[in-house]
């Protein structure tokens, strides 16, 4: 897998400014593959942490470096923070971080294909499962549980990665829909379910990503037994 990382530079000070370092931090899921630059004077100073020396940059200057980068994970989440430093006189350092970037490798989960109730995997429940992916449009991650009779479920989508959102949506054996839930959850985009099993059988789950949205993101399926714990009767006489 190829993607392409770049950090933009800019002197926004009144002077000259020699001596600067430019670092990018990789998380350790990723493996820099190469790099290109406008500016001829960059050089690449070390490979991790990576960063790359300019000798100087005049007032307003500007420049970028591109990052070739690999990884062999088909499921990962990281995030990385530009920062550059000189050593000239810097009279606002404050602002030589660039903001936090989300790096998210989104590729097909373990429990692909399941885009079907025909091909939906078993969910032993209670179960947390973790590091599943919406890696390409319209992708349905089906699963399929048996219940007994009268058994409390709090079924929810956890760990959205950055701009993440589920749809989650309850089934019985026949595919009939019993419950859906969008933004439930406790993260914003998040998806719960509290469901009661009338009869003993098998039920479906489903995950997808809700209409008019795009993108790929990580998630966590979660399906709890909920406890209820019932007091003995006390009496005070
Ligand atoms: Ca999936
Ligand atoms: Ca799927
Ligand atoms: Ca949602």
């Amino acid at each position: 897998m190829l993607t392409l990382n770049h950090a933009d530079y800019h002197n926004q000070g009144q002077g000259l400014a020699t001596g600067i370092t430019i670092t990018l931090p990789l998380p350790d899921f990723v493996q820099q593959t190469g790099w290109a630059a406008g500016d001829p004077g960059i050089t690449l100073a070390d490979a991790q942490p990576l960063s790359f020396t300019l000798s100087s940059l005049g007032p307003a200057e500007f420049g970028m470096i591109e990052v070739r980068i690999k990884t062999v994970d088909a499921i990962a989440r990281g995030s990385a923070v530009a920062a550059i430093d000189t050593k000239w006189v810097d009279s606002n350092p404050v602002d030589n971080s660039s903001e936090r970037v989300s790096l998210l490798v989104a590729a097909a989960d373990a429990y692909e294909p399941n885009d079907l109730l025909s091909s939906a995997r078993p969910l032993l429940t209670p179960a947390r499962i973790s590091d599943l992916s919406y890696h390409q449009a319209g992708d349905q991650d089906w699963f399929v549980f048996y219940t007994p009779a009268g058994v409390h479920y709090h079924i929810y989508t956890d760990q959205l990665s950055a701009d993440g959102n589920t749809l989650l949506a309850l089934y019985d054996s026949d595919g009939t829909e019993i419950l859906r839930n969008d933004n439930g959850g406790e993260g914003a985009q998040s998806s719960s379910i509290n469901w009661q099993s009338a009869k003993p059988g098998i039920y479906y789950v489903m995950v997808t990503r809700p209409e008019g949205g795009s993108g790929p993101f990580l998630y966590d399926l979660v399906a709890d037994h909920e406890a209820y714990l019932f007091l003995p009767a006390i009496r005070l006489e």
